[in-house]
């Protein structure tokens, strides 16, 4: 039976402009995607806008125009970021959509449905006094905030607050702590990296506050199953899109059954406490089970300082793709920093990548081997004698790699992968100048023919396993070694679908040019 794989990114608030920051989440999960179908799974891959909220409402009240059509227009440039990024989502999911709303006011109901593990209600009705931050759609206690340069007071991230007072619905939070903590005990790998799960059980340690649920001071959400003068607290909204997704409240049959629970929700660390401890909790109380894990990736500033809208350095993703290429963007953010630490984006580190990595160590191993093929070898895969202890090494350390990335890519450690990947590209360029084929094909024209079939063999295993990172470029190599469409996923990796000798190759065309900044043009 065929493995399924769901996992999804967070859903993007739909009045930011798209930056770096959420190109990056989504990119994890799209490689991630493609491995595993690649790999033989059955993926669901889930993206979209959240779209209700006070900072919608907000931004929409500040173009003029009412929340539907704002959220209608500015829905798409998310949508604009997912093509130039070549992101390969099988859904994509607004919140204003019909079937979220059912499927929010069905979770609504089946929380207040259920008890709480102390067997009190889940959900009940009172009075909301407190501070608010509409950036973050979040509430905070007194203790949490500090004193700004204006006076004003701010959240712990910066945001501003504002004093809220109104009837509001409650989740009774408070009663779920130990079956939380209990939860983590039982699932070590539910949230990653290991240092976020330890300051999640540490707060959930020192007891958790009822939250609040739902607001009654504008309008902009689904409204509270029954009670139309509130409507439901964005996050809670938000999060059902991941079930929403999948067909809920419909459990028993579709596509509910076979994705959920969800494989892996992929999020940036800013917001770990929304998923790892307010969604289970939600779920838990709904009778759903929670998902398989929360991977917590860092943040990304740009040469040093926060990216934000007022110190003007967002960094429009459109802007990389364009100027550096598409795939040398997709490499570079995973390739740049251990995946889940924080990443510093600056042109002269991602110039080096470029450079060193892709046009040197990558591209000239493709290049020069597919040259050599092309000119000394009849444009035809060339025929191997009998390998030696360096060519059985070098193929076997190729074959051996997939089973190390795909232990690798099971605790989302992309930089291991292509750590993992570029030693074995290092090893390749190695036996290149070890074995000096340009030599050969004036002194031994035999072993030269073994050599580069070797080298051929080995970069066939290596594009197979980089076409989730660089789809294009990847797929570009493989043509030119005259690898079929059909014959690119890992079934074929391994020795019993070796290159043919005899193949025809169409002439070889550099994949990984280097950068050289335009005369003229400003250093950034
Ligand atoms: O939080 N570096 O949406 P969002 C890395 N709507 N990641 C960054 C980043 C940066 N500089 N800036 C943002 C929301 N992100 C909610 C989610 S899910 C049920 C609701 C990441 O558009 C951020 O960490 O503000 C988050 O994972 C994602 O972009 C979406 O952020």
């Amino acid at each position: 039976m065929t493995k399924s794989y769901y996992l999804t990114t967070p859903i993007y608030y739909v009045n930011d402009a798209p930056h770096i920051g959420h190109a990056y989440t989504t990119l994890a999960c799209d490689v991630l995607a493609r491995f595993k179908r690649l790999d033989g799974f059955d993926v669901k891959l889930l993206t979209g806008t959240d779209e209700h909220g006070q900072k919608v409402a907000k931004s929409a009240a500040d173009a003029g125009v009412d929340p539907k059509a704002f959220t209608d227009r500015v829905s798409q440039n998310f949508r604009d970021l997912a093509d130039a990024m070549n992101f390969s989502h099988d859904d994509f999911i607004r919140t204003t959509e019909d079937r979220h709303k059912t499927a929010s006011q069905a979770i609504w109901k089946a929380i207040a449905a259920g008890t709480s593990p102390k067997g009190n209600n889940n959900i009940y009705l009172a009075s909301y006094p407190g501070w608010y931050a509409v950036r973050d759609e979040a509430f905070y206690s007194e203790a949490e905030l500090t004193i700004g340069a204006d006076g004003k007071k701010i959240a712990p991230s910066g945001a501003e607050v504002e004093w809220v007072e109104e009837p509001s619905y409650f989740f009774r939070l408070s009663d779920w702590q130990d079956t939380l903590l209990e939860f983590y005990d039982a699932n070590p790998d539910f949230i990653l990296p290991k240092t976020r799960r330890n300051e999640v059980t540490s707060f959930v340690s020192g007891g958790l506050q009822d939250l609040s649920v739902s607001r009654t001071t504008f309008k902009w959400g689904v409204p509270v199953p029954g009670d139309d003068d509130h409507i439901m607290y964005v996050w809670l909204d938000a999060l059902t899109n991941y079930i929403t997704g999948v067909g809920y409240p419909e459990t028993e049959t579709g596509e509910y059954a076979t994705y959920w629970p969800a494989d892996l929700h992929m999020v940036g660390k800013d917001i770990l406490r929304f998923h790892a401890v307010y969604w289970p909790a939600f779920l838990m109380a709904a009778g759903l089970e929670p998902p398989k894990r929360i991977f917590a990736h860092g943040w990304w500033t740009n040469e040093g300082q926060k990216i934000s809208k007022s110190l003007g350095n967002v960094i429009d993703p459109h802007d990389l793709v364009d100027k550096y290429g598409l795939d040398q963007v997709r490499y570079f953010l995973l390739r740049e920093v251990p995946f889940g630490n924080d990443g510093d984006f600056s042109p002269t580190a991602m110039i080096n990548r470029m450079n060193s990595e892709l046009a040197n160590d990558y591209g000239n191993l493709a290049q020069r081997v597919l040259s050599m093929v092309n000119k000394n070898c009849d444009a035809k895969v060339p025929e191997p004698g009998a390998l030696t202890d360096a060519d059985e090494a070098l193929l076997s350390a190729a074959r051996g790699l997939l089973d190390k990335v795909r232990d690798a890519i099971d605790v989302q450690a992309f930089h291991v992968v292509l750590e993992t990947i570029w030693g074995e590209i290092r090893a390749a360029n190695g036996y290149v100048d070890a074995q000096a084929p340009w030599k050969l094909a004036k002194e031994d024209t035999g072993r030269m023919a073994t050599v580069l079939y070797v080298l051929a063999e080995a970069i066939r295993h290596l594009a197979l396993l980089t076409q989730p990172f660089m789809p294009e470029a990847s797929g570009k190599i493989l043509d030119q070694l005259g690898v079929s469409e059909e014959a690119r996923t890992f079934e074929f990796y391994g020795p019993d679908h070796a290159l043919v000798a005899g193949t025809f190759l169409p002439k070889p065309e550099g994949v990984f040019p280097r950068f050289q900044e335009e005369a003229g043009k400003d250093g950034g």
